[in-house]
């Protein structure tokens, strides 16, 4: 993370992690629409206080152990030693918890994705992201939502985290892929595929890229385009590594039936 620190810390000179009052100033709100502009994903952003995110936690402790459910979706390929538990999620909770909606359509984060999107926007779902300790890596991939076949669009998403997300368990992105649709074949090459199928760990991305891990500690964001290549690798501390996180498109934006 040092490395990564460092070079936002000389593109702007806002000190690390910039507060999400700072925000009300224009040139920081700049600054972070430029990162995404640029790599595709932001700086970490504090949108809640120690106090607040306790709170929060502590609001969401018993919805959170009731409703989650294991997930695989992200998973191509299983590794063939190892820890392997799946990652838990729980998806547009936002929908059924006035707390939740409040939260995720702070003005804050309306106003970053806004001027990102440069237009009017709209929350369109929200998921929990929860590593228990042991839970596996989340494989490379851009949120194209190939299933539903929604293919590209513009959007922005805010990555909260509810717990640390260290170095070894955040979320990783390879910068300046945001532009471009990665053609499909490109995660089944053959050396990539054998290093996720030797080991849980989450390897080298299957493009020449940087990797940057955005380290968060609870009440902490990330921004960045779905598009972006992204991943996590296996939770593999004691603790919970759990995130919420919200996508914003814009307003007018038409999914047709399937993406409501
Ligand atoms: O939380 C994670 O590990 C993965 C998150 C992710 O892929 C996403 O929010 O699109």
């Amino acid at each position: 993370m040092a490395a990564e620190a460092d070079h936002f810390r000389r593109a702007c000179r806002f000190p690390l992690p910039v507060r999400i009052e700072n925000l009300k100033n224009m040139e920081l709100l700049e600054h972070i629409a430029e990162d995404i502009a640029v790599n595709g994903f932001s700086r970490p952003v504090r949108i809640f206080s120690e106090r607040e995110i306790d709170e929060l936690n502590s609001n969401l402790e018993e919805f959170l152990k009731n409703n989650k459910r294991a997930d695989s979706w992200y998973s191509a390929v299983d590794p063939e030693q190892g820890e392997n538990k799946p990652v838990d999620t729980i998806y547009n909770a936002h929908v059924c918890r006035p707390d939740l909606s409040e939260i995720v359509e702070n003005q804050h984060l309306v106003d970053i994705a806004t001027r990102v999107l440069q237009g009017n926007v709209r929350l369109w779902r929200t998921t929990f992201w929860i590593k228990e300790p042991g839970a596996r890596r989340v494989e490379w991939h851009q949120d194209t939502y190939k299933d539903e076949g929604l293919g590209s669009f513009p959007n922005v998403n805010s990555w909260i985290a509810l717990d640390y997300a260290n170095e070894d368990n955040c979320l990783w992105f390879v910068g300046k892929t945001h532009s471009e649709i990665i053609d499909l074949n490109v995660f089944k090459d053959e050396s990539y595929v054998n290093d996720l199928k030797k080991s849980p760990d989450l390897p080298m991305p299957p493009l020449t890229g940087k990797v940057t891990k955005v380290a968060l500690k609870p009440g902490e964001c990330v921004f960045f385009d779905g598009r972006c290549l992204h991943g996590s690798p296996p939770n593999k501390t004691m603790n919970r590594r759990a995130g919420l996180v919200a996508r914003f498109v814009p307003e007018g934006h038409d999914f047709g039936r399937k993406g409501f």
